[in-house]
């Protein structure tokens, strides 16, 4: 096996892959993407043209594959670990992959979107954008907080895919938005059972020297 991660530490899409191969005990190496240095931004583009990362490089098999789900479903699918994150029954893996396109489209979005607005140039700030992201952030934590209420994990009593989903997103949350705590205590409650969590702690811990260059 030959599996290579192309990410940045601070990037949230990059920790929910992160957690997968955590979870699953998948050897992999690690590759930093710089994007502010010219040669490393024009090698990863050279790999994936949108640029957008993780992207998980797989030599033995030839094959490149971007997105953070595909690449969750890839690892299930090629290299099954002890922890089943996609599972086998077909309707509890129809409630993992639609709870995973929930917090992706209906949190993660609006959470990058609003810290996003805060790396923006003054001249190029977008107020009336940032408000509905802003709105619509607080109309899925709404939905979020209401199915936490019964569920230990994001799609019911076993950690899957839409955990890996779910923690990075309520971690930036929490942590550069709003704490969750006030308005949301079954989410505040359920991020710090996900810090708990031995490979989201492990992302965390390794995130941490980074963490500072997070715009408040
Ligand atoms: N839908 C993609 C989203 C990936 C994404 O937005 N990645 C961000 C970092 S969290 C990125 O690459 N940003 C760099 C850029 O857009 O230039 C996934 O699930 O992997």
């Amino acid at each position: 096996m030959s599996l290579t991660l192309f990410l940045h530490p601070l990037s949230s899409y990059c920790h929910k892959a992160l957690i997968a191969l955590y979870e699953t005990g998948t050897p992999f190496t690690p590759h930093l993407v710089e994007l502010q240095k010219p040669e490393s931004r024009a090698a990863f583009k050279a790999i994936w043209p949108v640029g957008k990362f993780p992207v998980l490089r797989d030599e033995t098999n030839g094959r490149v594959i971007p997105e953070s789900t595909s690449i969750i479903e890839y690892l299930a699918w090629r290299y099954p670990g002890p922890a089943r994150l996609v599972p086998e029954d077909a309707a509890a893996a129809f409630d993992v992959r639609a709870t995973d396109r929930f917090y992706d489209l209906h949190i993660h979005t609006h959470m990058q979107r609003m810290i996003g607005e805060r790396l923006r140039p003054a001249d190029q700030k977008d107020p009336y954008g940032l408000e509905q992201a802003s709105t619509a952030l607080n109309v899925g934590l709404g939905v979020a907080e209401k199915t936490m209420a019964s569920r230990t994990w994001a799609a019911g009593e076993a950690f899957s895919m839409a955990d890996c989903a779910a923690a990075p997103p309520l971690f930036y949350v929490d942590m550069a938005v709003a704490p969750l705590a006030g308005s949301y205590p079954n989410l505040a409650a359920y991020l710090e059972r996900l810090k708990q969590r031995p490979s989201y702690a492990r992302v965390l811990e390794e995130a941490q020297p980074y963490m500072q260059f997070v715009p408040r």
